[in-house]
């Protein structure tokens, strides 16, 4: 441990602390701005200056290392005119239309420039004027509102190993973007959103969907039903304030059926599908020891990654569909059936933790009605503005049921929202169809929690089959290159492209850096999944009895003739 003084407090902590991190845990608060825990730690804007003693310069609080004996000011009329005038810079080349920015209210230079009191901007700089890239099916790029932190490069190049953003130029021409001013559309971007979430200011949003689906509502010839993933019940709360991690399903789905919609489903009916159909699967590439280890299928972001990235994966990648498209071909195939409704008439919205689901829904491969599976991807946050234009407080909305049939689910299907509940949910099945037994106990431990790169052996019939779950693309590719090196070997391995899974999905409540700071969000939003899970009643997928229906209804079996024609896909190399 190390002892220091910060603002006159003697201060003790670990030796690996940065002054910023000294400072916090003293409840001192020292602004930052480009700075995120573990992932842009480069003291880049300055907006964290602090004075040390017998330094010369001003230093940046977020690099720099704690020592013993060091004299720290944070408030000094040099520390607060300093911060004052880079924030004033910023904010003199900055696009200042806050009225109508994406992050009006949840900005965090906006938060800055408020709690620094700038009340005018002495020096006016030269605004950039450049294209908003409105091409990518899932990001929008407004580089005139960049304010050049590097957060969401650090993030596709640290934690996704994608890398498709990155720094130009110098001076006033720094930009930061895609190689060669192309459209993000035009690089290899996964549609992940993790940089949107990571960005402090309105540079980065997701292609809002939010006028189609009002116009589809009021179009009297459209049957327009809605599904919620699992992740949304999650945080959906946040965006009104409730505690992070609180579990909002029934006021949800009352909130949807007061928006107007024809029918209120859950992706989470869909998700025990989807482990019907991939349980099975496996069972049968097991026995034949073919295409293993099997991945997962239903993230479309590491779909888009193995297509650009791994080609020579795309075999071993479960032909299942994701649960959202699953949802949709069920609707426009047995719901249509069983309700005398014209397919073409029928417009699927979903709401998704998720940017890439937009990019998901318009894949030709996920048509196979004839029709889009889905028409329409809202993410969480563009929910909460729809309910917020509509209902007054939705914190006092009275809890509400999903409608049948389509909005009977399990525990298991619950927990594909956090990271390793995709697994959890199939070795629940997978086990108990295999042996006949009944699981002595649910939950997998050994997949759950955060850390990047989890393990399990679960015995089957006397064989010992090995499982890996992964989070983020750059714990993913960790995973493939020792599978590739035959260091590893697995049967089955989950992989979700966002750190934590669905529930920190790119198009999530947005969440400013000092509450990042302050807690592990993907564990608290992670809280509200499993208790879900305990609290339901059923939490084996193929013990709903929906699916059971549905299955003597209408697909016969897992993996019959229907259910390829429906149900499943191939992604082409
Ligand atoms: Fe997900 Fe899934 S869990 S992918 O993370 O398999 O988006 O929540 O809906 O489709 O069910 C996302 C979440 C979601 C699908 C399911
Ligand atoms: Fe990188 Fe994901 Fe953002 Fe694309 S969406 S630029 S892959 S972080
Ligand atoms: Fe979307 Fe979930 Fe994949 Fe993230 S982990 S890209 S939220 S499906």
């Amino acid at each position: 441990n190390v002892t220091l003084t910060i603002d006159g407090q003697r201060v003790t902590v670990p030796e690996n602390y940065t002054v910023l991190e000294a400072a916090r845990s003293a409840g001192i608060n020292i602004p930052t701005l480009c700075y995120l825990k573990e992932i842009n730690e480069v003291g880049a804007c300055r907006v964290c200056v602090v004075e040390v003693e017998g330094a010369r310069t001003l230093q940046a609080s977020c690099v720099l290392q704690v020592e013993d004996g060091m004299v720290v000011k944070t408030n000094t009329k040099k520390v607060r005119e300093a911060r004052k005038a880079v924030v004033e810079l910023m904010l003199s080349s900055h696009d200042r239309k806050c009225l109508t920015c994406e992050r009006n209210n949840k900005c965090e230079l906006q938060n800055l420039a408020n709690e620094f009191n700038i009340k005018e901007i002495s020096f006016e700089g030269k605004m950039k004027v450049e294209t908003v890239d409105m091409k990518s099916t899932s990001i929008v790029r407004d580089p005139n509102k960049c304010v050049l932190c590097g957060r969401c490069v650090s993030v596709c190049n640290r934690v996704q190993n994608i890398g498709v953003l990155g720094f130009a130029n110098r001076g006033f021409e720094t930009k930061v973007g895609p190689v060669a001013e192309k459209s993000i559309s035009e690089v290899p971007c996964i549609n992940c959103g993790q940089c949107i979430t990571a960005c402090p200011v309105g540079a980065l949003r997701e292609k809002e969907s939010i006028d189609y689906v009002w116009d589809a509502i009021e179009d009297s010839n459209k049957h327009v039903v809605v599904q919620t993933a699992p992740a949304i019940r999650a945080a959906l709360g946040e965006e009104f304030g409730l505690p992070m991690g609180t579990r909002v399903t029934g006021k949800m789905v009352a909130a949807l059926k007061r928006l107007g919609f024809d029918k209120v489903f859950d992706t989470d009916f869909a998700a025990d599908l989807t482990i019907m159909e991939e349980g099975h699967e496996f069972l049968e590439r097991l026995k034949n020891g073919e295409k293993l280890p099997m991945f997962t299928s239903c993230c479309p972001g590491w779909i888009k990654y193995c297509e650009h990235y791994h080609p020579d994966l795309l075999d071993n990648i479960s032909t299942c569909k994701s649960p959202q498209e699953m949802m949709g071909a069920v609707i426009k195939s047995y719901y249509a059936k069983k309700n005398g409704i014209d397919p073409k008439d029928i417009y699927v919205v979903s709401v998704m933790p998720c940017t890439a689901k937009k990019f998901e829904s318009q894949r030709e491969e996920l048509q196979s009605t004839g029709y889009a599976d889905v028409d329409i991807v809202l993410t969480t946050r563009e929910l909460a503005k729809m309910v917020k234009q509509t209902i007054n407080d939705f914190t006092s909305l009275p809890e509400e049921d999903f409608d049948e049939v389509l909005g009977e689910s399990t525990g298991a299907s619950v927990i594909f929202g956090v990271t390793g509940g995709v697994m959890e949910a199939a070795l629940r099945t997978v086990y108990e169809v295999a042996t006949g037994k009944k699981l002595k106990k649910l939950e997998f431990e050994n997949i759950r929690g955060m850390e990047g790169i989890k393990e399990a052996l679960v015995e089957i019939n006397g064989k010992e089959i090995k499982v890996a779950v992964v989070h983020s693309i750059g714990q993913a590719n960790k995973l493939i290159e020792k599978i590739k090196a035959g260091e590893k070997f697995y049967h089955f391995v989950e992989v979700m492209a966002c750190s934590g899974g669905c529930i920190t999905g790119g198009g999530q409540p947005y969440v400013n850096d000092k509450i990042k700071l302050s807690k592990d969000i993907r564990k608290e939003r992670a809280k509200a999944l499993y208790n879900e899970d305990k609290a339901k009643k059923i939490r084996k997928s193929h013990e709903n009895p929906m699916i059971n229906k549905i299955y003597d209804e209408y697909f016969d079996k897992p993996n019959s003739h229907k259910s390829h024609e429906l149900l499943h896909t191939h992604y082409k190399k």
